[in-house]
């Protein structure tokens, strides 16, 4: 896949119009206040832009893994906090499509393109990048599990609905004890904490999530008793392209605003876009860009076909493209000097928002983890 087919660039273009019109005039205010871009949450689900991955068959718009990625980059060029909402959106219910029965999807899949949220609870005070190290508890009751626990860094909690939630069963077992439920914010004994202050995507709410003796009946399990660490992971297979398509839009922003500045932009009598060290800097910005975002869609044809190497290529596409993001942002703010330093601009605030997609969904440290054990075990690209 050399180019984009002419459905997919239709659906960037549409997607595109809707994040100019809608989402960037809001862009800078969500930052400012921290709160929720409601606007864009009313402009994204108005389009079916909200959770564009959910199948037709469950009243979604059934886009394939590119074509959410178009969606999810192109509202990240104008607000990343925005860009959250079909992100996570994935995230959540990737375990349900995955692993989940036919009641569940139909249930909460439905709901989810309906505009109701879903968010993805696996990290935990001491489960971070390791993953397998659950402290939250299902212990089985009747026909009815009891959660108890904590989940951190939760992104959307408190505005999603619905939230896939590890937890373990069995804690001899390490991995292979770990579970998947579907738990609803109105569960009783489900709370949230304070959202956390954060240096940027300001616009998406990150709290904790407490379980505290939430009793919910057994067909809220997503897949098998045990299964839940294998989908957790083949889960972020996937959605780290996603993280791939924010770092690409971010750094794509970023690049469109100061392409546009340093032809304006005079010192010495001349635009200071005449100057050789400004033009190296610029053209190694869109060559890293239009790298970063050849590999992330390279790895959604991956993500698409499920193929063996999906695990290498979400890896290394969320790590090439994040620190391609930072770099890029990072270099926006330079070329516009003082001013790109200030708030009166947008790219220190791309800047921070850049800086979590090296973060979240695995740290870039992590994906190298992955990356190299896949090289190990001789997985083979599939060209
Ligand atoms: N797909 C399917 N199964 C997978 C898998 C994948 N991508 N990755 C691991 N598994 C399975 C393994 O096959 C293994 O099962 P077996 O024992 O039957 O082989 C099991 O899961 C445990 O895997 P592993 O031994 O690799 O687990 P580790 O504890 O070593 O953890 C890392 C591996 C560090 C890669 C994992 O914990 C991780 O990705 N951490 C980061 C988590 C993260 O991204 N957090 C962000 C929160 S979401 S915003």
């Amino acid at each position: 896949m050399f180019v984009l087919s002419e459905e997919h660039q239709a659906i960037r273009e549409a997607v595109r119009a809707v994040a100019e019109a809608k989402v960037a005039p809001y862009a800078a205010q969500v930052d400012e206040e921290a709160r929720y871009p409601r606007e864009a949450h009313d402009a994204l689900v108005a389009a079916d832009f909200h959770a564009p991955h959910v199948p037709e068959e469950y009243g979604g718009a059934g886009a394939d893994a590119l074509a959410t990625v178009l969606v999810i980059e192109e509202v990240a060029r104008v607000c990343v906090s925005s860009s959250l909402i079909p992100a996570v959106n994935k995230l959540g219910s990737l375990p349900v499509i995955l692993g989940g029965d036919e009641t569940l999807k139909k249930n909460y899949l439905s709901r989810l393109a309906a505009g109701e949220g879903f968010s993805y609870c696996l990290s935990e005070p001491d489960a971070g990048s390791d993953a397998a190290n659950q402290k939250t508890r299902a212990v089985r009751d009747g026909d009815h599990w009891v959660l108890d626990g904590t989940k951190r860094w939760i992104s959307n909690a408190g505005e999603s609905a619905f939230y896939t939630v590890l937890a373990q069963v069995d804690p001899a077992q390490r991995s292979k004890g770990i579970t998947a439920f579907v738990v609803e914010a109105t569960d009783e004994g489900v709370s949230f904490g304070a959202p956390e202050k954060k240096l940027g995507i300001k616009g998406s709410p990150t709290r904790e999530v407490y379980l505290d003796a939430v009793r919910i009946p057994e067909d809220r399990i997503i897949g098998d008793v045990g299964q839940g660490f294998a989908l957790a992971m083949q889960t972020l297979d996937h959605t780290r392209i996603t993280i791939a398509a924010q770092a690409v839009g971010v750094a794509q922003g970023a690049l469109d605003y100061a392409l546009g500045y340093v032809q304006e932009r005079q010192q010495f009598g001349k635009p200071i876009s005449d100057f050789q060290g400004v033009q190296f800097m610029l053209a190694d910005m869109g060559m890293k860009v239009e790298a970063a975002r050849q590999l992330t869609y390279a790895a959604a044809g991956r993500s698409e076909r499920g193929d063996d190497d999906l695990t290498f290529f979400g890896a290394a596409a969320k790590a090439f493209a994040s620190d391609t993001a930072m770099q890029v942002t990072l270099d926006a703010v330079q070329l516009l000097g003082g001013y790109g330093y200030t708030r009166d601009y947008p790219v220190e605030r791309m800047m921070r928002d850049a800086k979590i997609t090296q973060i979240y969904e695995g740290t870039n440290q992590v994906q190298r983890i992955v990356m190299a054990r896949q090289l190990l075990a001789g997985v083979q690209s599939t060209l």
